[in-house]
């Protein structure tokens, strides 16, 4: 397998990596801290964030070098309020450059650290800014081109928890680390001595480890005392796309998507997760009984198990509804200008529109606060072709249509990332709210890195 997997990479061929159950003890589930925030006032609410190395004990009896936010691998929840005055303090401890991309923050361009936000070792940045969006969950990771896909790979990821008037009255499970569980699912492998090898790794067509971590936590474990728990899963991979379902395909409801709560709950036993897309869902186990367990997974392969350990206490149903979206009418979305993005290529022949990212070149402008039709193209491939994960900066956007077809469940939900099958079109509803120069890219990390990425100026 190792021989063949070398003389496929040689060719520059993707190698398909399956996730193996790794040969350690199982571990209490890390949950991240909650960020301390400097000071937290009415009129301001101020964090500090530095991104460093460290080491972290990962593997029993070894220690692994790893980035992270203000700890050694990922970071802390960083929680906003929307319609909170903000200051974040982001300082690079690194020993090269990084930006401080935060992933679904509708920000303007100068606070989203994009590839031209690169902060040197040692120099930091103070963004200040105004939360204009709804409750949801959104991530902090690295964006310096071409390099974006090492520093992630390395630890660096952590989530953003946005909460707004609906979420605070939300009858659904909100006790952070007890029902309100963040599970960052990343794939890693791990050299003989326990140490991550990015380059040993590194596949054009996007990086694949042979072990699942959640939360940085490998063979994880969470005991679980309520009937109703929210698992807030953030896809942290370079390039894997997770089918997530329960042992005995359970089914669950999904609540939210990369940028809010659903309308209503959508019952499922599987969701498809591709990197950097986020889903809220609400895994119920009042029929367990303590002592019981069950496991998500991805195909057959358990990412994380959870223990009954209590008797499920007799929870409230989830709300029927969750939020209120709106909508445009068909006749208003025909009316709308349309702009095409074509997908196409593999490994480093990667493209949007036959066009490679170029940091001098601006693709295209669009107007503040007018919104538009996006139709993105998985083009054909004569090789099968890839899933990409099409991110925007700077919004959230509505799914319209896949296929042709307009979109239901859950694909009706704020969305900063859609995964296009192969051969799959999607449109989009877009709108941007604030100005500047965003990226649009896949979020394959190593295809973004390959350059399938471009800019656009709004204003
Ligand atoms: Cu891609």
């Amino acid at each position: 397998m190792e021989m063949v997997n070398d003389v496929y990479k040689m060719k520059g061929m993707p190698v398909a990596i399956d996730l193996k159950k790794h040969n350690q003890p199982k571990r209490k589930l890390n949950i991240p801290k909650e960020l301390v925030p400097i000071k937290n006032d009415d009129t301001n609410l101020i964090y500090e964030i530095v991104a460093k190395i460290g080491e972290t004990d990962i593997l029993d009896g070894k220690k692994t070098m790893t980035s992270g936010y203000n700890t050694s691998i990922l970071g802390p929840v960083i929680r906003l309020r929307k319609g909170q005055q903000t200051r974040l303090i982001a300082k690079n401890q690194l020993n090269e450059s990084t930006t401080f991309h935060w992933h679904g923050l509708e920000v303007a361009a100068a606070n989203d650290g994009g590839p031209h936000h690169e902060i040197m070792p040692g120099q930091e940045e103070i963004l200040e800014f105004n939360v204009i969006q709804e409750a949801g969950t959104l991530w902090l990771h690295p964006h310096p081109h071409k390099k974006t896909a090492k520093q992630v790979y390395e630890g660096l990821a952590a989530l953003i928890y946005v909460e707004d008037d609906n979420s605070d009255q939300l009858l659904i499970p909100k006790d952070y680390g007890i029902d309100d569980i963040p599970l960052i699912i990343q794939d890693k492998t791990f050299t003989d001595d326990g140490q991550l090898d990015y380059q040993a790794d590194y596949q054009a067509d996007g990086t694949l480890g042979d072990t699942s971590l959640i939360n940085g936590t490998i063979n994880p474990y969470v005991d679980l005392t309520k009937g109703l728990t929210r698992l807030r899963l953030l896809n942290g991979s370079n390039s894997r796309n997770y089918r997530i379902s329960f042992s005995d395909n359970i089914p669950f409801k999904q609540i939210a998507t990369d940028g809010g709560f659903l309308e209503s709950p959508v019952e499922l036993t599987e969701l498809i997760l591709t990197p950097a897309e986020r889903a809220e869902i609400v895994m119920d186990t009042r029929q367990l009984a303590v002592g019981d367990t069950i496991s998500m997974l991805n195909g057959d392969h358990a990412l994380i198990e959870f223990n009954q350990v209590a008797m499920p206490i007799v929870t409230n149903e989830l709300p029927t509804t969750l939020n209120s979206i709106k909508r445009l009418s068909d006749e208003e979305v025909a009316k709308l200008p349309m702009k095409e993005f074509r997908l196409a290529g593999m490994g480093e022949t990667v493209t949007i529109n036959n066009e490679k990212f170029d940091m001098s070149v601006i693709n295209f402008e669009t107007k503040l606060q007018s919104p538009e039709v996006w139709r993105i193209i998985n083009e054909p491939s004569m090789m099968g072709g890839m899933i990409h994960p099409f991110h925007v900066h700077g919004t959230q956007f509505q799914i319209l249509s896949r296929n042709g077809t307009p979109v239901s469940g859950a694909d009706k939900g704020w969305k900063d990332t859609v995964g296009l099958l192969p051969k799959e079109t999607v449109e989009l509803l877009i709108e941007f709210k604030v100005p500047g120069v965003f990226m649009y890219h896949c979020h394959n990390l190593e295809h973004e890195d390959n350059g399938m990425m471009g800019q656009f100026l709004v204003k």
